[in-house]
């Protein structure tokens, strides 16, 4: 949120970003990547989603995830941020094993105002991003009537809760809850 004596960036875009968490204690993960993003020098935390549990897309044998979405202030150049977010994964001990596989922390840049970038490092908005119920129910929480590539909203495309995608409620009421440091459920 706010940080102490900064002023607003007037040239800081919208960042949504969807982050991800099926190893150790999830909720509590996904708390300390919100703060660690928040502290970042030219990024601030301006609205979170709820907290979704949700089934593994892709890799299927491997733990629930919990997934929710953020939108911040982004005053950084697209590649800092992408920056910004690989050490936020780092940090929290992301182990790159295999594609899709599990990961304590899995940070994906959905948009950045309407910018459009094809690098071979980052590719934003992020190709899976309507695809991806596991994003777009969070997303539709905090931003319906955002226009996704394709031209439909995020209100439009979420199909809303289901038993793949279902909602737990905010990340504080789940944080210093009783998940051990396995994971969730499998
Ligand atoms: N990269 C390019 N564009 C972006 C972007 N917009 N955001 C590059 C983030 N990274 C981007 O990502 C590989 C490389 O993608 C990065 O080095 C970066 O330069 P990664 O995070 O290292 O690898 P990954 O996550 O294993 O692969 P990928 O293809 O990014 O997978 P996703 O899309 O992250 O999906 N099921 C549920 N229920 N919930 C989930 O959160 N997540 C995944 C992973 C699969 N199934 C899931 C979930
Ligand atoms: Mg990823």
């Amino acid at each position: 949120m706010r940080k102490r004596g900064g002023a607003r960036d007037p040239a800081a875009l919208p960042a949504f970003l969807g982050l991800g968490s099926n190893l150790g204690n999830r909720a509590r993960t996904l708390a300390a990547a919100l703060r660690m993003l928040d502290a970042h020098t030219g990024l601030e935390l301006r609205q979170v989603s709820s907290v979704y549990e949700t089934a593994p897309l892709g890799v299927t044998d491997q733990p629930w995830f919990l997934n929710m979405v953020a939108r911040l202030d982004c005053g950084l150049a697209p590649m800092e941020l992408l920056d910004a977010v690989q050490e936020v994964e780092r940090r929290l001990g992301r182990v790159r094993a295999r594609r899709w596989g599990p990961r304590s922390m899995d940070v994906d840049l959905l948009l950045l105002g309407d910018l459009s970038i094809q690098t071979p490092r980052l590719t934003v908005p992020h190709p899976e991003l309507a695809r991806r119920q596991f994003v777009l129910v969070p997303l539709a929480e905090i931003a319906p009537d955002l226009v996704l590539p394709g031209g439909r909203t995020a209100g439009d495309l979420a199909e809303g809760e289901s038993e793949t995608v279902r909602r737990l409620g905010p990340l504080a009421d789940l944080v210093g809850g009783r998940e051990t440091e396995e994971g969730g459920k499998t």
